[in-house]
């Protein structure tokens, strides 16, 4: 048996070449292949639009802060909350970790030079950024006031504001973009791991984006025809969905939430993929449990695509096909609840370090758990009837999507910020802004299961007076993630320009992408670098040095640590 060697390659620096500053100019970046470039040009296009979908939020809280004596008319407001949604879902929430961050991570995860197919990766950005230009004409064109599902026979008939067939048809390109992401990241994970990277030791996040792709490839050509079906029922006048021309408004259901429930899971999949790399290298401790953890993954994946009726209760619905989406609705809890049960047993006896990536990891936990066990009264179909279209199941989704999404991707935003712009952002600040995030997310949302379970229902411009209080408490946690979102932009931005620069290692990682400098170089690791793989989180590999102040990796030896 042989003994390793530490390598000191892991204290700061900022190495000469890297895949910031190889190439320079704006059109350097517009034109590039380089995935972590992509990455960050998505990961700006996203931020655009989450300023978008969030300025509709505060826009709709404040009126309602207001009661119905408001700043701004029914119909406003109604295309207020599409927009919201729309620009939330479509341009923000289901591109946003798979796109951003699993663009940056995944090659370097697998210890690759990029992904498979990376013009196609390129194309994949130009798609997104046509379906954002649609929608920004669909916003010109006066808007929408659909909702974000375009439910028939609205979409199709008394809708207000000429933006449905835009909007449709921005989603509908979207759509292309990610599943050409998916079809991209399912060729990489299979014909471009490290050497030594079998199945059963790729990291976990890349499991959750695995898992995602598949569903994106299978379900989004579903929502891409039936967008496409009702354009066609709009322009040429195809009774499809329409009932005065001999179509069926319940069938859209159906075809929507075919995919649109699949679609949860794309938003929630890599979220928990990004959870345990989060929950792993801040316990210091190898995760628990990870075939559990890597298959439970794909059978939520699976099971994904048999429970959407459970949006259908109330829409005349057979009460036996009601019972068997409810009763495989809750089988879903099983996979969910054995990822949470081991991310606990990884945390148990861990060296826990709160930095700002644990925080949110840890917020997930808590309100996707506070979201998953809301579900459960929105699958039973008693409690569902008297729930359905309340701000129950307002707050139930910004729980799971708000909670579970954003919360990853934050947390998985500073986890790989030092290695994106090789500088570290400011902890205070960032632990701050997080303060703000998590307390004025559950300031907002918590009063909304109130007064939803009160019979306050949802999408009304206009309230009851008793239900001022709750509106008026959930306002104020809107403005409060506000000032949260501006601090963290704000700390982050700045870091660019102010950071101490990063080490190879900021936080004790184990995999691989923690192995190469930060800022990485242009193909990932340095000619002659590359890593060879061993278990993702062997921590025996990684030393904290007091004198120096970093993390030291030591190289994967397969004498010490023989392969499965
Ligand atoms: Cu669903």
């Amino acid at each position: 048996m042989t003994t390793t060697t530490t390598q000191p390659t892991v204290l700061p620096q900022l190495p000469k070449k890297n895949f910031l500053n190889c190439e320079r100019g704006l059109w350097s970046w517009l034109s590039t292949l380089d995935h972590k470039r992509i990455g960050i040009m998505y990961l700006i296009g996203i931020t655009a639009a989450f300023g978008i979908g969030g300025f509709a939020a505060l826009a709709v809280r404040t009126e309602h802060f207001n009661g119905s004596e408001g700043m701004m008319s029914a119909d406003n407001y109604n295309k207020m909350f599409t927009l919201h949604g729309a620009a939330m879902v479509f341009l923000f929430i289901i591109p946003g970790i798979p796109a951003a961050l699993g663009n940056f991570a995944l090659p370097i995860l697998l210890g690759t030079k990029d992904v498979a197919f990376p013009r196609l990766n390129l194309f994949s950005f130009y798609l997104w950024c046509a379906g954002a230009v649609f929608f920004l004409i669909a916003i010109g064109m006066g808007g929408l006031d659909t909702g974000w599902t375009f439910y028939t026979p609205y979409s199709t008939g008394y809708a207000q504001g000429g933006g449905v067939i835009p909007a449709t048809f921005g989603a509908f390109i979207l759509g292309f973009s990610s599943i050409l992401t998916g079809l991209n990241f399912i060729a990489t994970v299979h014909m471009l791991r490290a050497p030594g990277q079998t199945w059963f030791k790729i990291p976990l996040f890349v499991w959750g984006l695995y898992a995602t792709a598949v569903i994106q490839i299978l379900a989004t050509p579903v929502l891409a025809i039936t967008l496409l079906l009702l354009i066609v029922e709009k322009t040429m006048a195809v009774g499809i969905f329409d009932p005065a021309l001999g179509g069926d408004p319940v069938l859209f259901q159906h075809f929507f939430w075919f995919y649109s429930h699949p679609a949860v899971y794309i938003m929630i999949l890599p979220a928990m993929g990004v959870v345990s790399e989060l929950i792993a290298t801040y316990s210091h401790k190898p995760i628990f449990g990870y075939k559990f953890i890597a298959f439970s993954s794909l059978a939520i994946a699976i099971l994904g695509f048999l429970v959407w009726g459970h949006h259908l209760f109330v829409s005349g619905q057979s009460t036996v096909m009601g019972g068997i989406f409810s009763f495989i609705t809750m089988f879903i809890a099983v996979p969910s609840a054995i990822k949470v049960w081991n991310w606990l047993a990884t945390m148990y006896k861990g060296s826990i370090s709160l930095k700002t990536p644990m925080l949110y990891g840890l917020s997930f936990i808590w309100v996707f758990s506070l979201g998953g066990l809301t579900g459960l009264h929105l699958a039973t179909m008693v409690t569902d009837i008297h729930l359905h279209d309340t701000y129950f199941v307002v707050a139930h989704f910004h729980y799971v999507m708000v909670g579970g999404t954003v919360f990853a991707f934050l947390g998985g935003l500073h986890h790989w910020w030092p290695k994106m712009f090789g500088r570290m952002y400011g902890e205070v600040s960032g632990v701050i802004s997080w303060v703000f995030i998590f307390v004025g997310f559950n300031v907002t949302f918590f009063p909304q299961f109130m007064m939803g379970s009160q019979g306050m229902a949802r999408r009304y411009w206009a309230y009851d007076p008793e239900f001022t209080f709750y509106h008026q408490v959930s306002s104020v946690g809107a403005w409060m993630q506000a000032v949260g979102f501006t601090l963290l932009l704000f700390t982050l931005v700045r870091s660019i320009f102010k950071g101490k620069p990063a080490p190879a290692n900021p936080w004790g990682g184990t995999t691989l992408e923690w192995q190469t400098a930060s800022p990485p170089p242009h193909f990932n690791f340095e000619e002659g670098e590359e890593p060879i793989a061993g278990e993702p989180y062997n921590f025996d590999r990684v030393e904290y040095d007091k004198e120096k102040g970093g993390y030291y990796h030591k190289p994967y030896d397969p004498n010490t640590e023989p392969a499965h």
